[in-house]
């Protein structure tokens, strides 16, 4: 079928390459021409993605996929484009509604328009349709509508998009029929329809469900910092239970994801939303939590100007995405608590804000150590060579990689 996807990011463009390595003919559109340039010429901008550049190249090259800034007519539209948070934590749908509004007048009888983002519930019955039946048209009579949110890890993204199980919700039996038979071609995990708002609350119930697990770690950590026990003793101890599974404490959540989508759900239902809303604050005051840990042993060696070497920028291990970063908001409190910070990361230098240096150039003189991303070279460092580059050996381990 021709399949138009519509944002060539993370999610869309592992999704057009698949499409069209099943066979699809298939057009990707995004509005910035880098990107479109770079997918034309094999060279993705998406990095550390296990196989994306072959297949890529690939399909590319055999003509099954083209990436354009200009939208077309299709059998089969995918949206999946960004869905941030405003300031005040509200949906900022503005890529949904220009995706929705430009596919809108290529809409033809007997399309199927696919919304893949992540979305607040009600939002593609409530939002998007209207937008589509601008055209003329009218949902489940003239063209199917669907909702099939993602659920892959970045780092491993193909895989799980072939492998992982997926749920399509439709605007009618039909519609999710449709779109069940199209992710077929590629999908080898289950595939379970349902309702659009069902579905849409799926993937946000996920998401939530991690962040307020997360939040639990983090708080429980927080209880520990201020008894002086060490977190991850109890955390392994308390995980021999059959039954229990505490996640991983850490300087925050980041991310465009776990981070995000629960606040849809505190905007959407404010009065059901106590604990997801708590567990989005816990986690948001991690990392001025870490940045105050620093400052009070460093307070305690008495000196004027301090140095702290912050290794990892990421919003989490062996990526390159810097989106949301608690990182970034550790540091940044750091500098403002007057510090010289030297920042190193082996995966994000290059956009990085702040100026990246090697580690042992960052650890040099410093007074303070502070791992916020377990990258896997950090993981394996000779602490005790380190100890001995440094001026005082403050060293703070926020992902409990290190035996210190
Ligand atoms: N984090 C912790 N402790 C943990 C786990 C994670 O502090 O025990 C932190 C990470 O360091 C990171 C943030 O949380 O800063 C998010 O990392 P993540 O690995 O939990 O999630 P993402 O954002 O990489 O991917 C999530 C996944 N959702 C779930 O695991 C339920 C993924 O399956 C989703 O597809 C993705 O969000 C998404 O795009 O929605």
């Amino acid at each position: 079928m021709k399949v138009c996807v519509v944002g060539l990011g993370y999610i869309g463009l592992p999704t057009a390459t698949l499409a069209a390595s099943a066979g699809h003919e298939v057009v990707g559109v995004d509005t910035n021409e880098s990107i479109v340039d770079a997918v034309n010429s094999a060279a993705p901008h998406i990095r550390g993605e296990a196989g994306l550049d072959e297949l890529v190249k690939q399909v590319v090259e055999n003509g099954n996929l083209v990436a354009s800034s200009t939208m077309v007519e299709a059998d089969v539209f995918l949206v999946a484009v960004p869905t941030p948070i405003t300031e005040t934590k509200k949906a900022d749908l503005s890529y949904v509604v220009a995706a929705s509004e430009s596919v809108a007048s290529f809409l033809r009888k007997g399309n199927l328009f696919v919304v893949e983002s992540t979305i607040p519930p009600g939002c593609t019955k409530e939002l998007i349709i209207p937008i589509l039946e601008r055209s003329g048209l009218k949902a489940g009579v003239d063209f199917s509508v669907a909702h099939c949110p993602e659920r892959v890890i970045p780092g491993n993204i193909l895989y799980e998009l072939v492998n992982n199980d997926r749920v399509i919700g439709g605007l009618d039996e039909l519609s999710a029929q449709r779109a069940k038979e199209f992710y077929s071609t590629f999908v080898k995990g289950d595939i379970f329809t349902t309702g659009l708002i069902e579905a849409e609350l799926t993937k946000l119930a996920e998401n939530a469900y991690r962040d307020v697990n997360i939040a639990f770690a983090n708080e429980l950590a927080l209880i520990c910092e201020t008894l002086g026990i060490d977190v991850w003793e109890v955390i392994r101890l308390a995980n021999r239970h059959p039954r229990v599974n505490i996640l991983k404490p850490g300087p925050g959540v980041g991310g465009h994801c776990i981070a995000v989508d629960p606040w849809f759900l505190v905007e959407r239902c404010p009065r059901e939303t106590r604990l997801i809303a708590a567990a989005r604050r816990v986690n948001d005051d991690r990392p001025e939590r870490i940045a105050s840990m620093v400052q009070a042993e460093i307070t305690k060696l008495n000196i004027d100007k301090a140095t702290v070497a912050c290794l990892g920028l990421t919003y989490k291990a062996d990526v390159d995405d810097m989106r949301g970063s608690p990182s970034v908001a550790v540091i940044a409190s750091l500098i403002r608590k007057g510090y010289e910070v030297r920042v190193c990361d082996p995966y994000a230098c290059e956009e990085s804000l702040y100026k990246c240096v090697p580690i042992h150039e960052a650890v040099k003189g410093a007074d303070a150590l502070v791992l916020l991303v377990d990258h896997k070279e950090y993981r394996e460092l000779d602490l005790q060579q380190i100890r001995k580059l440094m001026r005082h050996d403050i060293i703070i381990d926020t992902r409990g990689v290190w035996n210190i």
